[in-house]
């Protein structure tokens, strides 16, 4: 299919096109230029120097590509902190040198013999909505749209990300649909990426449940026979500008020149049907609990017992107890704005909850 190029607009612009027409991300998405601009911190989160300085003691992984989406994909990386990565980003000739311990996927030899460099595109700076980073790039989500992501429980911990990328050129993250029916924004503090995008309707052609998801540049025709349906929209993210990539969209992303952005998985009225119908979060929760049992019966003693939890599937759990919490959330706060939204997200997840479950 013919490619399209992603619509780049001023932020007065978009503010006109988004009051218009609440629905817009999932038409189209949307390179923003100039709002991230006024960020207060702008300028202090554009210095490789200063990011290594606040955030170098925190643990990550540097890999070529950033994650596999794809089985048949190879892949390379080290754990690491960031302010050796930062090394590494200033003299990649030095890999050996700085990761000269094991190598967590494949070897440094390896690595070495293909061309792509490690990124570190995944350094989890927060766990918490109310993190005071927030306030440095305020507000995180362009108005008029609306970031609910403070109302939700554990939002953070739960595979929604906001995440530090630093990037030499060609480093790659494959193409991949975000956790959880989120938003997400990429914002470019510094450097160029491009990025290919699928809407969320061509994921027959884009997606194989047998292997992953499809290379954009290098289709493999036979595991993806109708690759030519899907429509690319492409662009180019320059410094100052931010993509919004609506819900389920599929984003391919390769740094063009070193790079360092952002990123964000967000909910609002236009995809809370989509979060709060999304197995990944109340997955990884209801496992959380079936190792640690009594983090609920003591707190929730006449929620579910141990035997119930042990006998309950993941997701049916997950969901259960964080109905509960937003129940009891409710009920302490009746008059908040979060607890309109967590109402909303209540009434969507009381449809999924068997109906035993809900008295
Ligand atoms: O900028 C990139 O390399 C991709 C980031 C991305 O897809 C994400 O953070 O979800
Ligand atoms: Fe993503």
């Amino acid at each position: 299919m013919k490619e399209v190029q992603i619509p780049v607009t001023s932020y007065e612009e978009f503010q006109i096109e988004a009051a218009k027409n609440p629905n817009l991300l999932n038409e189209t998405p949307w390179i923003i230029d100039g709002f991230i601009k006024n960020w207060p911190r702008y300028n202090d989160w554009r210095q490789i120097s200063w990011l290594k300085e606040r955030f170098g003691d925190i643990e990550g992984f540097a890999r070529a590509p950033q994650f596999i989406t794809n089985k048949n994909d190879n892949i390379y990386g080290v754990e690491t902190n960031f302010s050796d990565y930062v090394d590494y980003i200033r003299n990649p000739d030095q890999v050996r040198e700085i990761y000269n311990g094991d190598w967590l996927y494949g070897s440094c030899d390896k690595f070495l013999k293909q061309d792509m460099p490690l990124y570190c595109g995944s350094l989890k700076l927060l766990n918490r909505a109310d993190d005071d980073i927030f306030n440095e790039l305020h507000p995180v989500v362009p108005p008029p749209l609306e970031n609910w992501n403070a109302a939700l429980p554990y939002y953070y911990q739960l595979f929604n990300h906001f995440w530090l990328l630093v990037s030499l050129p060609k480093a790659l993250t494959p193409l991949h649909q975000d956790n959880n029916g989120t938003i997400a924004l990429i914002a470019q503090l510094k450097g160029k990426k491009r990025a290919i995008l699928y809407h969320p309707n061509d994921e027959q052609y884009f997606f194989n449940p047998d292997v992953g998801f499809m290379d954009p540049v290098n289709p493999n025709e036979a595991d993806f026979p109708n690759w030519e349906k899907a429509q690319p929209w492409t662009g180019d993210l320059c410094e100052g500008q931010m993509l919004i990539i609506g819900a389920n969209w599929g984003h391919h992303v390769e740094t063009l020149e070193t790079s360092i952005s952002v990123s964000l998985d967000f909910v609002n009225q236009s995809n809370i049907e989509a979060y709060a119908t999304a197995p990944q979060w109340p997955e990884v929760f209801g496992k959380r609990i079936k190792a640690r049992p009594a983090m609920v019966t003591s707190k929730m003693p006449d929620l579910v017992t141990e035997a119930e939890i042990e006998a309950m599937d993941p997701v049916s759990l997950g969901r259960l107890v964080i109905s509960a919490i937003l129940k009891s959330a409710i009920a302490q706060n009746p008059d908040s704005e979060a607890t309109k939204i967590r109402r909303i997200l209540l009434g969507h997840l009381n449809k999924l909850i068997p109906e035993m479950a809900k008295a």
